[in-house]
């Protein structure tokens, strides 16, 4: 039974990952931090056969500690500090965890793993973030890193310590360069959950309107459960490499307004959206959108989402979740 790490077990892909992984007959360790994780209950409600060890990115000896219990066959590190507007006030935290956590990670698994480096085969958690101000449209594996955000900044440290331990070392080392992927699992503080939340509690009478910051940035937006195939696919190949990730296809924030809304029947939604600079970034990416080819021909991955589905999922489990909260 094939063994596999997860860090950032408690977030939107380590229970998408993990339910992937234990069906395919593997042995799951999740790492969780703090005394007392507040999402310990959702993983064990949702993915029981998940064996839970303590840990943080920045505590390196528990990570040499987790690499000894679990003894992994595979490390995915998703584990950061996810949320890009977050990053301007934490920046220091975000490079920390999403920086030189990555850098924790993989120099731990190196010392783990000492003369048997292949046998630890490590997935990188990148971004489309990294892009930034985009330098080329569509954005692949080689397009020039223009990262905007201070977490941009960390994921691009993050992105190059993992190539550079797979061309030093010679490590079986990936970096998948996700763009965008939501689900009815997405945190709260991200667009896409912010708007399917709202519109369902508006629908319902719970909720005036919604506040946004800017309605013109647009996202290659994918399905979080298409995407950690993509993550498990890069670890079975014989060599680590980069892949991007994507839909190749982008929407803006009013697209994704026009779909929630006539999800539940309202077609003009001007009166209820407001806008305030409190949700504006100081530098915004303003497009991003991806070209999967590599992904798709030495993969074999393909999305089975798309973006009309993927937002009417999230609306209606948005209305099934706040029609059981509030007894309607
Ligand atoms: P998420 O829901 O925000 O989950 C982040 C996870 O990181 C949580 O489990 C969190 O644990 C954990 N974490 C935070 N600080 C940590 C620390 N100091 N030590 C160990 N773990 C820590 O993010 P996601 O959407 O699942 O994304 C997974 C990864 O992919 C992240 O690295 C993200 O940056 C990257 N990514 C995401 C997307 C996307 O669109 N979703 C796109 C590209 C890349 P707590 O519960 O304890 O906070
Ligand atoms: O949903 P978002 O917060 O996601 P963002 O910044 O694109 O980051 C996500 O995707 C990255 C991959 O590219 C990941 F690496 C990262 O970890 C995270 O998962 O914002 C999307 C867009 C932005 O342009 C933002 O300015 O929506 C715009 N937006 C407009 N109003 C808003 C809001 N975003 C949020 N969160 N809240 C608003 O009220």
């Amino acid at each position: 039974m094939p063994s596999a790490l997860i860090t950032g077990i408690t977030g939107q892909d380590g229970l998408y990952l993990s339910e992937l992984l234990l069906a395919k007959g593997y042995e799951v360790y999740g790492l969780i931090r703090g005394q007392n994780n507040p999402k310990y209950e959702l993983v064990r409600e949702l993915v029981p056969d998940v064996k839970l060890l303590t840990g943080d990115l920045t505590d390196f000896s528990s990570l040499i500690r987790a690499l000894e219990v679990a003894k992994p066959d595979e490390v995915y590190n998703l584990g950061a500090i996810s949320f890009v507007a977050y990053s301007w006030e934490n920046a220091l935290v975000t490079s920390d965890v999403t920086g030189k956590g990555v850098l924790n990670m993989i120099e731990a698994v190196r010392l783990y793993a000492g003369d048997d480096l292949n046998q630890v085969k490590f997935y990188q958690a990148s971004s489309s973030e990294m892009f930034g101000k985009v330098q080329e449209v569509p954005q692949r594996e080689s397009t020039l890193l223009w990262p905007r955000s201070p977490y941009g900044v960390a994921k691009v440290f993050g992105h190059y310590m993992t190539i550079n331990y797979r061309e030093s070392y010679g490590m079986h080392a990936s970096s998948g360069i996700l763009f965008n992927h939501e689900s009815p699992r997405r945190g709260p503080e991200f667009v896409t959950r912010k708007v399917s939340q709202a519109v369902a509690r508006i629908s319902l009478g719970l909720q005036e309107d919604i506040t946004l910051g800017n309605l013109d940035a647009k996202r290659d937006w994918g399905f979080a459960g298409d995407y950690v195939d993509a993550m498990w696919r890069m670890l079975q190949q014989p060599e680590g490499d980069d892949y991007v990730v994507a839909t190749g296809e982008t929407h803006s924030i009013r697209e994704l307004l026009d779909i929630a809304f006539a999800h539940v029947g309202i077609e003009d939604w001007g009166h209820l959206v407001k806008q305030d600079p409190r949700f504006m970034r100081p530098a915004e990416v303003d497009l991003l959108i991806g070209d999967p080819t590599k992904a798709q021909e030495k993969l074999g991955w393909t999305r089975q989402v798309d973006f009309p589905t993927l937002v009417t999922m999230m609306v209606e489990n948005d209305l099934a979740e706040q029609r059981a909260l509030n007894g309607r």
